[in-house]
């Protein structure tokens, strides 16, 4: 098979990409290792920034984003004794949408057919071969059957563990990584919310998130030691942790119920520069991951599309070859930018293991301050529903 840009992976990264790229008139074609089915059983991000709304809505597929998301105002961080609310529409005039990961890949998903945009599913052993040159390809083999995929540019959007970023030669890369003692131990409910807006709660048993899907979809997290095992989770273990960490205010709101999903994902920060090399640009957690504190992997995947998209349709329709020579440094940009935001909301609401008296002490003051100043809300805010850009 012969296409203009072979796309690793099919997670909003790649389908986002694939969907822009079609509407512009690229040929391309997406390689998936998992089944439809399995794509859309991962529950991930839940909040969306503008720069992920205006791309469903650039490609027309905003119908179901704009009737069912949640948009919010605001959100609350919990320091044990009170609710710190971030005014983000106040403070900003933008606002962030609660609509779930799963909902923007199948509306993704659902669109390709239509839209002439390939995706094969259940690709085994996808290779990137001779991504220095200016005529790579990708192999990939389904049952007996090997394939090829000849093209000018590989786009890996193949998530942390696919094999896109390891095809950039280790001379070449440079790996930044911060690693946490802790995971999320996450719940998916079919119960009410517990407060209209998020709370993110720092107690002294520890971090919680107080998040939702819908109005009678909750989701919540704890943080646990990486140690734990889910095992050791009922659903009441859960609910009765959650009730002490978030307060007795959003205790008394909490409807419990069972599980639909339960799982624990470990938290890292880590950095992979640059992000293109000759003809494979990365895209999304290929080549970043953020802890997800800040609700920002999802919305980084889409701002990393955005500026690769714009680079690809440059080359192909106006032989633009400085743009994609430009879209690492530009991805990057703003790739630290939520890295450093991400990392700073983690430190401030986690109890770490490593933490003495002093730094619960600055813990403390940094919250009061929040609490006591709208400059520093400010910031809060417009990092939240996201930099320009
Ligand atoms: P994905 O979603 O991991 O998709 C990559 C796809 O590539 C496929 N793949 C391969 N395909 C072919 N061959 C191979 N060898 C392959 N290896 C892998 C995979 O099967 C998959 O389909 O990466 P992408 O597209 O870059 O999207 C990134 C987001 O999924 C991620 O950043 C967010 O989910 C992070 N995240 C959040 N982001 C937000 O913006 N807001 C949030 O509120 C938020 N909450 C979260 C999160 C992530 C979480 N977890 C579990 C990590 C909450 C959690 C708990
Ligand atoms: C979620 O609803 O899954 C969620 C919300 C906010 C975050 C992380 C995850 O910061």
């Amino acid at each position: 098979m012969k296409t203009q840009v072979c796309i690793i992976g099919a997670g909003p990264a790649g389908l986002l990409l694939g969907n822009l790229l079609r509407a512009e008139g690229v040929d391309c074609v997406v390689l998936e290792q998992r089944s439809p089915d399995y794509v859309l059983s991962r529950i991930r991000a839940g909040v969306l920034e503008n720069i992920t709304v205006s791309l469903m809505e650039r490609l027309g597929l905003d119908a179901r984003l704009k009737a069912e998301g949640l948009p919010h105002d605001g959100f609350n961080l919990a320091d044990g004794e009170r609710l710190i609310r971030i005014d983000i529409g106040g403070l900003t005039g933008q606002q962030v949408v609660v609509y779930g990961q799963t909902e923007i890949t199948r509306d993704l998903m659902d669109a390709a057919d239509e839209r002439g945009l390939q995706v094969i599913y259940e690709a085994e052993d996808v290779a990137l071969h001779h991504v220095d040159g200016d005529a790579p390809y990708v192999t990939y083999r389904q049952g007996e059957e090997e394939f090829r995929v000849d093209c000018r540019f590989i786009a890996g959007c193949d998530g942390f563990h696919g094999p896109s970023r390891k095809a950039v030669p280790a001379s070449v890369g440079m790996e930044y990584e911060r690693v946490y003692p802790f995971g999320w131990l996450g719940i998916l409910a079919d119960v009410p919310p517990c407060n209209h807006e998020l709370i993110y709660a720092n107690h002294e048993r520890g971090f919680a998130l107080a998040s939702m899907r819908s109005a009678t979809r909750s989701r919540y997290y704890i943080d646990v030691p990486l140690t734990e095992r889910i095992e050791n989770w009922p659903d009441e273990r859960v609910w009765d942790e959650l009730a002490i960490r978030l307060g007795p205010e959003a205790a008394a709101d909490i409807t419990r119920g069972p599980a639909l999903e339960k799982s624990i994902a470990p938290l890292r920060s880590y950095v992979f520069a640059p992000m293109r090399h000759g003809s494979l640009l990365l895209c999304g957690d290929s080549a970043h991951i953020v802890p997800p504190t800040g609700a920002k992997g999802l919305n980084l995947a889409a701002s990393d599309v955005h500026y690769a998209s714009a680079a690809l349709v440059g080359y192909f329709k106006a032989n633009d070859v400085d743009a994609v020579a430009a879209y690492s440094d530009k991805a990057l940009a703003r790739v630290w930018k939520s890295e450093r935001f991400s990392w700073t909301l983690t430190k401030l609401m986690h109890r770490f293991p490593e933490d003495g008296p002093f730094e619960r002490a600055m813990q403390v003051a940094e919250l009061d301050y929040i609490a006591s100043s709208k400059a520093a809300q400010m910031t809060i805010a417009e990092n939240y529903v996201g930099l320009p850009v």
